[in-house]
Parts: structure tokens; C-alpha cells; sequence
């Protein structure tokens, strides 16, 4: 299998967690695509995956898979084991919606805000995001203030539970877990105040699956090519 990915971007990262959690790292080829030089834009990778994303997963037989949940669901379920997507139709349900709602409360929120707020990816990529959008700047800021409502809802509901679906760690944390590394990077501050949702951070930085990247956001040579 291969994936293709950018170290250090959100939605390659959460892949990265969920490789490291089923230990399949060792049977992936990682193939990097030059995603501020546009290389997802072009024809060749637009014909692996439409959409013009990242991460896309090729299977033996020829086969593409896009969108995060969808490639975390064909590797968690590869070993007949299937930790991080549920097993019984009560956690897959939790896990499913609190993965939703981890995207689209924080990491899709995020990326609103980073791609339209701020310089995001620049001036070359940020041609393809809503160009018709009045002002983008304002939206993008609604979205910051998306991201902030949302950490304090998980911080709620981290109240109760030890992780996002429940008990145990699961495709919605590492969505979670994403949405915040791109908050940092994003320059969006989430207030101190939220300790359960900090402690729950800790505690997820310390997984040996996601121990090492969460200083991993954006690649030094790509932050260059930014003009950061
Ligand atoms: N819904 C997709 C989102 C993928 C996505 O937005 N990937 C980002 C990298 S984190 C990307 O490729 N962005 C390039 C661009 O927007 O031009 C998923 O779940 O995989």
C-alpha cells in the first residue's frame, strides 16, 4: 500500500497516528507530494483523488482512497480488529459522531480560518478556496470563533469521559487531537481555562502512536516556502 501525504499537515497526521496505532507503518510506502509547490492541483494526483486533497491511500490492486475517516476505516478494520472505529453498533455510532463533530467543530473550522483569514497557503492555492465568498475575512474569522466554541464543548463533554467517545481512544481523538495541533499553528489560542480538554491533551500527546508529532505541524522547508 502507499500513502500519499505531507509530513506535517493536519489531515496526512491523522493518517500517520492511525498507521502507528495499528502498526502498519512498516507495510506503507509514503509518497510525498509537494502540496505548497500545488502538486495535488495538477492532473496526475487529481486522477487519484478529485477532490485535489490530501492524504490518498493506494491499495495493492490499484484502488484510491480519500478522505481521512474513510482510509482510518479500511486500516482499522484490516486486521479484524477494529480499535479506533468501534466495535460494537453503539461505539461506531459514538465514535462516528463524535469524529463529526470533532471535524467539523475544530480541524474543518480550523481550516476556514487558516485558508481564509489568514495567508494559509498562499497566494498560488488560495485561489481554489470560494473565490465568490464577499468577504472571506470575516467568515474566516466566524470560523476562528467556531474552533473556540468547540473546544469548550469538548472540554465539557471531556468532563464526563476519559476520551471523546468514550472510553477508549478512538478515530474521534485523533481528529480532535489534529484539529488542536492546526489551532497552534493557526495562531488560534485556546483558553487555559478549558483544563479537562488540556489534561485530555496530555494524555494523548504521551500515546506512543502520537508522541513525536505534535511538533510536527508544517515542515520547516514549507513554512520557508510560505514566507513565514
Ligand atoms: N476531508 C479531507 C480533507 C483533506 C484536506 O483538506 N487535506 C489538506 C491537507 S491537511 C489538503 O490537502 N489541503 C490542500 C489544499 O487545500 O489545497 C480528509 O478528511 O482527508
Amino acid at each position: 500500500m502507499k500513502i500519499y501525504d505531507r509530513p506535517g499537515f493536519p489531515n496526512p497526521a491523522r493518517i500517520r497516528i492511525v498507521l502507528a496505532e495499528k502498526n502498519l507503518d512498516a507495510k506503507i510506502e509514503f509518497v510525498s507530494i509537494d502540496l505548497i509547490g500545488a502538486e495535488h492541483k495538477q492532473t496526475a494526483f487529481l486522477a487519484k483523488n478529485p477532490s485535489g486533497v490530501l492524504p490518498v491511500l493506494e491499495l495493492d490492486d490499484g484502488t484510491f482512497i480519500s478522505e481521512s475517516t474513510a482510509i482510518t476505516e479500511y486500516l482499522d478494520n484490516l486486521d479484524g480488529n477494529p480499535t479506533l472505529t468501534g466495535r460494537t453498533p453503539r461505539e461506531k455510532a459514538m465514535i462516528h459522531m463524535m469524529q463529526r463533530r470533532a471535524e467539523a467543530e475544530m480541524l474543518d473550522a480550523v481550516g476556514n480560518y487558516f485558508h481564509n483569514a489568514t495567508p494559509g497557503l498562499g497566494p498560488v492555492l488560495q485561489v481554489y478556496k470560494n473565490p465568490e465568498w464577499i468577504d472571506r475575512n470575516a467568515w474566516g474569522n466566524q470560523q476562528r470563533d467556531k474552533a473556540l466554541a468547540g473546544a469548550k464543548y469538548f472540554d465539557e463533554v471531556l468532563k464526563t469521559r476519559p476520551y471523546l467517545a468514550g472510553d477508549e481512544f478512538s478515530m474521534a481523538d485523533i481528529t480532535l487531537f489534529a484539529g488542536l495541533m492546526f489551532a497552534d499553528a493557526a495562531g488560534i489560542a485556546i483558553p487555559d481555562e478549558y483544563k479537562a480538554l488540556s489534561a485530555w491533551r496530555s494524555k494523548v500527546s504521551e500515546l506512543p502512536s502520537v508522541k513525536n508529532r505534535s511538533g510536527q505541524m508544517f515542515a520547516p522547508e514549507d513554512l520557508k516556502r510560505l514566507g513565514f
